[in-house]
């Protein structure tokens, strides 16, 4: 059996997202975004306790990317994957991490560190017009086509996810095209079954966290 240690509104939401698109049977495990994922049990799982976690065909995968790819390769007939080889498949799969990193860092100073005083004035200023960069290449991609490929790919859920962490910090608004790609992706069926139920733990407890004092 498939299993998922998830943190809802993480980077484990995207594999999610993909075990849905391909309609597989698994377990999912939904753990609160606190230090029991540095539990002895957990870190038998995960070498760093962080999550995803995925349990598949006797290994474990725990980089999200990585799982992406896997059960791309794993299924084929789904068409959700590319030739191994083609390196537009291997950029825009692993851009996800390029968007991610700053919405992770943006996450630690918003809502991990919840003292005030704690926060780094500089990283909460910096990070979103980073963001905003990295965007632009969305966007810039997103000129005559409708995905980062020529169809609907792992590579999408990956990006579209980090998409959905970092408009937390950083608007789409400003990119028509990503925010109408958002949108559109954010509308499938297999995305919406990942979003967290009322009253289930979220990561994030507002839709955009503007610059503290600011
Ligand atoms: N590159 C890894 C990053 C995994 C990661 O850092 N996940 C975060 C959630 S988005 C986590 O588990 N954080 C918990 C912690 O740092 O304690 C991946 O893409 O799977």
């Amino acid at each position: 059996m498939i299993k998922l240690h998830h943190c809802h509104e993480s980077r484990s939401q995207r594999v999610l997202w993909m075990l849905y698109e391909l309609g597989l049977d698994f377990e999912l495990v939904v753990h609160p975004f606190d230090h029991s994922l540095r539990s002895p049990e957990y870190l038998a799982v995960h070498p760093a306790g962080r999550v995803p976690a995925l349990e598949i065909d006797g290994t474990v995968i725990f980089e999200s990317l990585a799982a992406l790819q896997y059960l791309a390769a794993r299924h084929p007939e789904a068409g959700l994957g590319h030739d191994a080889g083609n390196a537009d498949w291997l950029n825009w799969l692993n851009y996800a991490e390029t968007v991610s990193q700053h919405a992770a860092a943006l996450t630690q100073q918003h809502v991990v560190i919840y003292e005030d005083a704690m926060r780094s004035p500089t990283v909460c200023k910096l990070e979103p017009l980073r963001l905003a960069k990295v965007y632009g290449a969305i966007e810039a991609r997103l000129e005559e086509r409708e995905y980062l490929l020529d169809h609907f790919s792992a590579a999408d859920i990956g990006v579209v996810q980090a998409l959905y962490m970092a408009a937390h910090f950083a608007r789409l608004g400003p990119f028509p095209r990503l925010f109408d790609y958002f949108q559109r992706l954010t509308a499938r069926p297999a995305f919406l079954k990942t979003l967290p139920a009322e009253g289930e733990d979220r990561l994030y407890d507002k839709p955009f966290y503007e610059l503290p004092n600011g």
